[in-house]
């Protein structure tokens, strides 16, 4: 008889990692779904997740451990066994260790709710250098949280369902997705929810949207400033949670007095009266008002503030801590639990200072995970102290990153590089040794909690065995620390770490067995009131910690415009595709097998293109080539085109050679960050485009 066997897991084609089903018929995946038991999931998934048996099924992924012959990025591998590969990264990290000392390694990883174990790793190497990839994604979000409220970005959750007017500026909610927040949408929208997208062009979202506003490329700050000169100026916020919660009201009232919404037509292209009523049509729906921060927000050099500017609006309208607003997120404390035992504290945490400046050099930046980009600077100029080993865990930042070709220089002085991933990508293809992980249909993971209106902890089971020589996390980290004696992570079974983490929690390994998850409340729990973390517990608008570091809090917008005969630069995604490993999975590779240029119709037009055109786009000394995609539904200063694409590596055979690689034409780009925010500012870089 056919073993079938039904696994509550998590996916992981994509970092929202939403919970999933899987049915499996002798040991082979016949249906992935999303969890029937989770509110707001309901069984559904996105094209990804259900493309994750083409994933396992790919014979072009990495099946064994490789080590490096020749040179650093030839591409010439030797298969070795786990234990060499283990013994031979023990041997590499111990000599940096032995001669730098612990500090001397960097790891920087996907982040996430399974990252506990990752950075304990980090701690039991003796380095203070855990990084994620944020710096490339949503810091600036994350600090304007924390310079406005004294907490990160996930304080607050989005309670879609019950919003009155959601607005998305730089989200492609419908394409960049998160299934439990697309569905939320959409049931609130069946309720009369209104949803207003600010975007550069007229994505899929745009398209469902009741009011669109095409906001010229770069000018998003500038449009912000206008709303708050509106609310204030005609007195349409919550006059009374202003007065109870926000610190510096009237020095935020002097500074916008110029931005007025006449003024910011003339920076945004939109209307002075639609700006105005869209501010009246805000404020009659508050505080039921998510005006969405954003996500990926490592785009333009005042990003930061733009941010800022939403949190504000915000909390102009009253709609942080409100039901249908941002309302505070729930730790299992918060509904009398006790959160998970964490790994990190196993281990003692290092005293050195991080090697990115954030913490001292950068007082105002989180030392959470820092900014890896500054830790790349710390390997070339050996300031603060040696780097000479660098780990890149579930990471590709020679795609993620502007300017690969300089991000190798900055990598040379490496004794050590190696990268654990379960496809191939361009940073595995350029490092010394490379460690196969299984896929997340083939793995378990530690637990994780995620916090909301009600907490709940889950776990990642393994749903089938794994198809090649590869391994799961916490068998590569425990493995890795057995031979580096950091025996306090010695773990020999993952059961014997769901047991610590569970210890004293009031939950059992066998109450994940029903749904995959357990709920941590007795239902959604809106705070009556928010709680700022900041030293005042108000909404400081001056923020002191980033005033001492020479980084003002209201910074004056500034204008800028591409040069003459050259487009703005933009990017995002599709629906179908994760950033850039996901073009080669079968099945998603023929939905969307390359990227196209957007370019305004009359724009093309005045140069003679039409729809269809190969065309040669160059920035910067480098360029590439890919179809024009003429289209009247995109600002005429820009161009656009899907991130992820222009893959070079020769075991990618699908994806190989096609279209064009965003993040190559930005040259210099590791230099432009912001200082206000820390992330790198992607959207900084003109190009030409010519008719081949
Ligand atoms: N030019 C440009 N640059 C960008 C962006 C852009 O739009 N344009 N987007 C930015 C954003 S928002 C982000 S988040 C970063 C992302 O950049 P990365 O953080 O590098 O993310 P991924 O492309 O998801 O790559 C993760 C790597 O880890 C491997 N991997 C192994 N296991 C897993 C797993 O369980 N889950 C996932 N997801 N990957 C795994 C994948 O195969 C892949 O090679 O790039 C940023 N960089
Ligand atoms: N399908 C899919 N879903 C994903 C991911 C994925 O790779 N694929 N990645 C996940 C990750 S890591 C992230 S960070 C999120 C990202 O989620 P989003 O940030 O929502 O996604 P993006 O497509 O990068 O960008 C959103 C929109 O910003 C617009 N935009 C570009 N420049 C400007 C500008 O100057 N002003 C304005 N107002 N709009 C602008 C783009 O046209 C695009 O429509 O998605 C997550 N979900
Ligand atoms: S949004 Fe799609 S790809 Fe991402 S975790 Fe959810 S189902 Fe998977
Ligand atoms: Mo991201």
């Amino acid at each position: 008889m056919a073993a079938k066997k039904s696994t509550f897991s998590v996916c992981g084609m994509c970092t929202v990692r939403c919970p999933i089903q899987v049915e499996t018929e002798n040991g082979a995946i016949q249906f992935i779904q999303g969890n029937p038991h989770m509110g707001g999931i309901n069984g559904a998934l996105c094209a990804r997740g259900a493309a994750g048996k083409a994933l396992i099924n790919d014979n072009e992924r990495i099946q064994r451990p490789m080590i490096r012959v020749g040179d650093r990025g030839q591409g010439n591998w030797k298969p070795i066994s786990w234990d060499e590969a283990l013994d031979y990264a023990a041997s590499q990290l111990k000599a940096v260790i032995d001669t730098h000392g612990g500090k001397s390694i960097l790891f920087s990883d996907r982040g996430g709710p399974f990252r506990d174990l990752h950075q304990a790793f980090v701690r039991g190497l003796g380095s203070p250098n855990w990084s994620n990839h944020d710096a490339s994604c949503a810091r600036n979000v994350q600090h304007a949280a924390l310079s406005l409220f004294g907490f990160g970005r996930k304080g607050v959750g989005y309670d879609l369902k019950n919003a009155r007017h959601v607005v998305l500026q730089t989200r492609n909610i419908f394409e960049a997705i998160n299934v439990k927040e697309v569905n939320d949408l959409m049931a609130a929208m069946e309720k009369g929810c209104k949803l207003t997208v600010i975007d550069i062009r007229a994505n899929v979202t745009a398209t469902k949207a009741h009011r669109f506003m095409m906001i010229r490329p770069g000018s998003d700050y500038a449009l912000n400033l206008s709303v708050i000169h509106t609310l204030l100026n005609r007195k349409l916020y919550n006059t009374a949670y202003a007065s109870k919660w926000i610190n510096d009201l009237d020095v935020l009232e002097r500074f916008v007095k110029p931005y007025t919404p006449e003024w910011a037509e003339q920076e945004t292209g939109i209307a002075a009266e639609e700006i105005v009523q869209f501010t009246k049509d805000l404020a009659k729906d508050a505080p039921a008002i998510i005006w969405h921060p954003g996500w990926m927000n490592a785009r333009y050099l005042d990003s930061f503030y733009m941010s800022r500017t939403i949190y504000i609006i915000n909390t102009l309208l009253g709609s942080i801590g409100a039901k249908g607003g941002l309302p505070m997120a729930n730790k299992p404390s918060d509904v009398g639990r006790k959160g998970l035992k964490k790994l990190v504290d196993l281990v003692p945490k290092p005293e050195d200072k991080r090697a990115d400046g954030t913490g001292w050099k950068y007082g105002h930046l989180d030392t959470g995970p820092g900014l890896i980009n500054l830790g790349f600077d710390a390997i070339e100029s050996e300031d603060p102290y040696p780097v000479r080993a660098y780990i890149a865990y579930r990471h590709d930042p020679l795609m993620g990153f502007p300017d690969p070709e300089r991000m190798k220089q900055k990598w040379a002085k490496l004794d050590f590089l190696m990268s654990v991933s379960f496809t191939w990508s361009d940073t595995a293809w350029h490092s010394d040794l490379v460690l196969p992980l299984s896929p997340y249909l083939e793995r378990e993971s530690i637990l994780a909690c995620k916090n909301g209106l009600n907490p709940y902890m889950f776990t990642r089971r393994r749903a089938v065995e794994p198809r090649y020589d590869t391994r799961s996390d916490w068998e590569i980290l425990c493995g890795l620390a057995k031979r580096l004696g950091i025996d306090a992570l010695a773990f020999d079974s993952i059961e014997k770490i769901w047991e610590y983490q569970l210890d004293g929690t009031g939950v059992s390994v066998s109450d994940f067995d029903a749904k995959g998850f357990v709920q941590l409340g007795t239902g959604p729990l809106y705070k009556e009131e928010p709680t700022f973390k900041t030293p005042s517990g108000k909404v400081e608008i001056i923020n002191e910690k980033w005033e001492s570091q020479g980084v003002p809090s209201l910074k004056p917008y500034e204008s800028t415009h591409p040069p003459e005969g050259k487009f703005r630069l933009t990017f995002g995604r599709c629906g179908v595709h994760t950033q850039g490993h996901t073009v080669n999975n079968s099945l998603l590779f023929e939905q969307v097998p390359e990227n196209t240029l957007w370019i305004n119709s009359d724009a093309g037009a005045r140069m003679g293109l039409t729809d269809g055109d190969l065309v040669e786009i160059s920035g910067n000394g480098r360029g590439g080539r890919m179809h024009a995609r003429l289209t009247d539904l995109i600002h005429p200063e820009a161009v656009f085109m899907l991130h992820g694409f222009g893959h070079r590596l020769p075991v990618e055979s699908r994806a190989f050679g096609k279209g064009v690689a965003d993040h190559e034409l930005m040259c210099g780009g590791l230099e432009k960050w912001d200082k206000g925010g820390g992330a790198v500012a992607m959207q900084e870089h003109f190009v030409s485009v010519a008719r081949c």
